[in-house]
């Protein structure tokens, strides 16, 4: 018999999650105001809200963390954190920050003005409003089959270089700091990005003299689709395919509580000194002194750490592999997500699953709040409440996809409760007849809304 798949690691610390009762559950919810960011997590059994600083550490991880150097200056944990990040890079320069968004916020202050246009493949939230906080403006370039969550497409994070082209051609590239390409899409389903297109993407900027910049959070789970599914990389490392990714840009962004497995961190890395340089005044500024920038000595060296075992490929088979257990048995069971299954989440199609819930009345977030009290697992609204408003009309945007996002912590959960997660969302479809009412908000923030928008039935 051929032995079947299993991780190569065992469990040596365990945490307590507590189930509810649905009547308890109703009550949080309400108390909640049907904002799932406003539920305690102890009122939460499983929790896929996000992937983001949500893992376990390894034991070398740990190990780590007691060998942290705090020195103010200088510290034998930057130095680590260096080595890695250039390793596993290829960019000689770096940056730490205390996560992703404020290496947004240091590299944008830096490089992105008033009236400037960044043009990408579906910019996530916090990028897109340090874009626009700073009135400047995103354009969306993906390609046209993200948008179809049942369109089979290896890589549906890819940029449509057409539509990139024309961005270049028709604006003052004066105006244009750089092109920002993630990897993984998470806006378009935690999607791939092949070697291909981000060769492309930069022979386009490089054609117009722009730099590209990866936004790299899950830069090691793009690279095992590349791996997994473009002709000419099957034989090569995960740590191969990533130098490789990285020399197509000029510099990234990291969010660290993703792919280097922390619970906080992030970082910028660059090949341009004048680029450090520039992102250097801002890290001081809002951040820290250059050797720590918001990090502990001892989160450096956890951070390092990862960064090598989020390249290993057991790892990446075990981790992908979760994710596309849950989305197969969701298929099972006729429940309508995107296909194929994203790195570190699935997608579900809140539009599909909930048709008799009317847009404005924000279907996926509908869909989250009938989860969680079903069953007591905690998803995310990927939709029109996270879309925000759009800044100059104040209107609601809606986007072509309404997502009910339910993302995977990395070696968190076991295949019991992948089961039990599944059996949760069929209960759900089957009923998904009686839901024909959503919500409405009472209460929001002028801008990333959905942290704290207040919501109520309609
Ligand atoms: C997430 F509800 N992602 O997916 P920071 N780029 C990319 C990300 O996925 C990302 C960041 C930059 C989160 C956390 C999160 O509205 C939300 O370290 C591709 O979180 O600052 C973060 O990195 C920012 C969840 C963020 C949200 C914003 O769950």
């Amino acid at each position: 018999m051929k032995l079947p798949f299993a991780e190569e690691y065992r469990i040596k610390m365990v945490e307590p999650i507590r189930k509810s009762t649905k009547e308890e559950r109703l009550k949080w919810i309400k108390e909640a105001k049907y904002n799932l960011f406003n539920l305690k997590s102890e009122h939460v059994y499983i929790d896929l809200l996000t992937d983001s600083g949500t893992g376990a550490m390894s034991d070398k991880q740990w190990a780590e963390m007691m060998l942290g150097d705090e020195s103010y200056a200088g510290s034998s944990s930057y130095y680590k954190m260096k080595k890695a990040i250039n390793e596993i890079t290829g960019f000689e320069y770096f940056l730490p920050t205390h996560q992703g968004r404020a290496a947004e916020n240091v590299l944008f202050s830096a490089t992105v003005k008033e009236g400037d246009i960044v043009p990408g493949n579906s910019h996530f939230d916090t990028t897109k409003g340090h874009i626009e906080i700073r009135k400047a403006h995103a354009i969306d370039c993906t390609i046209d089959e993200a948008f179809n969550t049942s369109i089979k497409h290896d890589f549906k994070g890819n940029v449509d270089l057409e539509k990139l082209e024309k961005v270049l051609k028709t604006n003052d590239i004066s105006k244009i700091p750089f092109i920002i390409v993630t990897v993984t899409c998470n806006t378009a389903g935690g999607q791939p990005v092949s070697m291909k297109n981000l060769k492309e993407v930069k022979e386009l900027a490089d054609k117009y003299g722009v730099k590209v910049i990866f936004d790299s959070a899950r830069f090691a789970e793009n690279a095992y689709f590349i791996k997994m599914r473009e002709e000419g990389y099957a034989d090569k490392t995960i740590r191969e395919i990533v130098r490789e990714m990285f020399s197509y840009a000029d510099g990234m962004t990291m969010s660290s509580k993703k792919d280097a497995i922390v619970n906080i961190g992030g970082f910028i890395a660059t090949r341009h000194k004048k680029m450090f340089d520039e992102a250097a005044v801002f890290n001081i500024l809002y951040e820290g002194y250059l050797t720590y920038g918001g990090l502990a000595g001892r989160d450096m060296n956890a951070l390092a750490q990862g960064l090598y075992e989020a390249t290993e490929f057991s790892y990446l088979e075990n981790r992908i592999g979760q994710v596309a257990y849950l989305g197969k048995k969701l298929v099972e069971y006729g429940v309508p997500v995107q296909q194929p299954f994203g790195g570190h989440a699935i997608f579900v199609d809140a539009l599909k699953f909930l048709p008799n819930v009317k847009r404005e009345e924000f279907p996926a977030q509908t869909l989250a709040v009938e989860v969680y009290t079903e069953a007591g697992v905690r998803g995310v609204e990927i939709g029109a409440i996270l879309a925000d408003r759009d800044p100059v009309t104040h209107e609601n945007r809606y986007p072509e996809l309404e997502l009910l996002r339910l993302a995977l912590p990395r070696r968190t959960y076991t295949y019991n409760h992948i089961d039990y997660i599944a059996a949760a969302l069929k209960n759900v479809y089957d009923r998904r007849e009686e839901i024909t009412k959503g919500l409405k908000i009472t209460h929001e923030a002028p801008v990333l809304r959905h942290f704290t928008v207040e919501l109520d039935r309609v």
